[in-house]
């Protein structure tokens, strides 16, 4: 089978190539934009491979959407392509609907266009709103209201409803999964994890927003990458699986577990002014996909995050290369006055 994987120049996008050339005998075919998220040094392992092929495009391009379907006419279609961070959504929205919403539009009506097996909807917790703090009984489940709070969440929620729309509407063959937060190789350092691990190794202070007490659910990439291949293969159409492993952390305590991993003092934690509309806590309980599809997360927090912070050690290159350029005016930006 040919499986189109767009974003997968991004963080959990190239996980995901990595596993199917790995685990599968299917053909991938990555096509991204290459924003200053996408980096073609994460998929330097798969270019000598004859199952491989990138195209550089924009989900948001109809024409260039649909030169791609009717050139290399794909049996699956994995939508990782997204504006994905939270912060930058706050101080600039409209890019976020351009493409987490027009992109996915324009890659459903190619779906219907040219006819898919599958189109699969990477989407993400975040859709759910938040949970409180006091509140530990209570999870997302897929029967939990869309409820968000971001321009970065309502733009992904408002791309859900549309691949649900299609489903219906034009029977487009689709599945939508909602995971809690990735970490692993290749996570771009604006996002918690690996700023702070490539903070810490710079002796640079570590940006705690708020008190630090806010939670989040952490789940290995390649477990991330396992579930949505099981989806595509094994999945009902028109479903949502929520994807998690029960791994709940305060953001305070993987600070302080990184810290502690690199051998260096709490002094460099500082608390800083806090995310605007900051979500308290998100918590996925995954019995759907676990009982009716047989996943289970493979790598347990205090594992993988020794794992990561191993391959920033062992990857300096790849984040120096990365934190030289423009990241530097956007550290400059977020980070300077807080
Ligand atoms: P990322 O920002 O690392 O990667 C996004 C990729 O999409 C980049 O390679 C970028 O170049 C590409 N892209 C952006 N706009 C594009 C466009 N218009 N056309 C084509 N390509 C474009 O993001 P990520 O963390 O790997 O997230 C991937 C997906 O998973 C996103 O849809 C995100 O909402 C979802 N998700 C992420 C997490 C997480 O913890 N990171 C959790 C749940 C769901
Ligand atoms: O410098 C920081 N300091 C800080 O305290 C940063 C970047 C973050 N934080 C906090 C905010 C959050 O509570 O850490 C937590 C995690 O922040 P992010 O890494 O920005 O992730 P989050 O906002 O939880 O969103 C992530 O998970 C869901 C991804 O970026 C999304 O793409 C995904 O959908």
């Amino acid at each position: 089978m040919k499986i189109i994987v767009t974003g997968g120049a991004g963080f959990i996008g190239s996980n995901f190539v990595y596993y199917e050339l790995k685990n599968s005998e299917d053909e991938i075919i990555c096509y991204d934009k290459l924003t200053y998220a996408g980096n073609l040094e994460n998929l330097k392992y798969a270019e000598d491979n004859p199952r491989f092929k990138f195209i550089c495009g924009d989900i948001s391009n109809r024409d260039e959407v649909y030169r791609l379907f009717e050139f290399d006419a794909p049996d699956i279609v994995v939508n990782f392509a997204a504006e994905s961070h939270v912060d930058r959504s706050i101080e600039d929205p409209e890019l976020f609907l351009r493409t987490n919403i027009i992109g996915t539009s324009i890659l459903l009506d190619a779906c219907k266009k040219y006819g898919v097996k599958r189109f699969h909807q990477v989407s993400t917790d975040e859709v759910y709103g938040d949970l409180p703090l006091d509140r530990p009984d209570l999870f997302f489940t897929e029967k939990t209201n869309l409820h968000t709070s971001s321009p970065y969440s309502a733009s992904k929620a408002s791309a859900d409803l549309l691949v649900q729309a299609y489903q219906r509407t034009y029977q487009i063959p689709a599945t939508i999964s909602r995971c809690s937060n990735n970490y692993g190789p290749y996570h771009f350092p604006e996002k918690l994890i690996p700023l702070m691990i490539i903070n810490a190794l710079n002796n640079k202070k570590l940006p705690v927003y708020g008190t630090g007490e806010n939670v989040r659910d952490w789940l290995y990439v390649e477990d991330h990458c396992a579930a949505i291949d099981l989806i595509i293969r094994k999945g009902k159409v028109g479903e949502v699986y929520n994807i998690g492993g029960h791994n709940e952390k305060t953001n305070l305590e993987v600070v302080k577990t990184i810290l502690k991993i690199l051998g260096k003092g709490e002094d460099l934690i500082e608390f800083v002014t806090d995310r605007k509309g900051h979500d308290q806590r998100y918590a996925i309980d995954p019995t759907k996909i676990k009982t009716e599809l047989g996943w289970t997360p493979k790598t347990k927090f205090d594992d993988g995050i020794k794992k990561t912070v191993d391959w920033y050690l062992e990857n300096k290159n790849w984040w120096e290369k990365i934190i030289s350029g423009e990241y530097q005016n956007y550290y400059a930006k977020m980070y300077g006055n807080r």
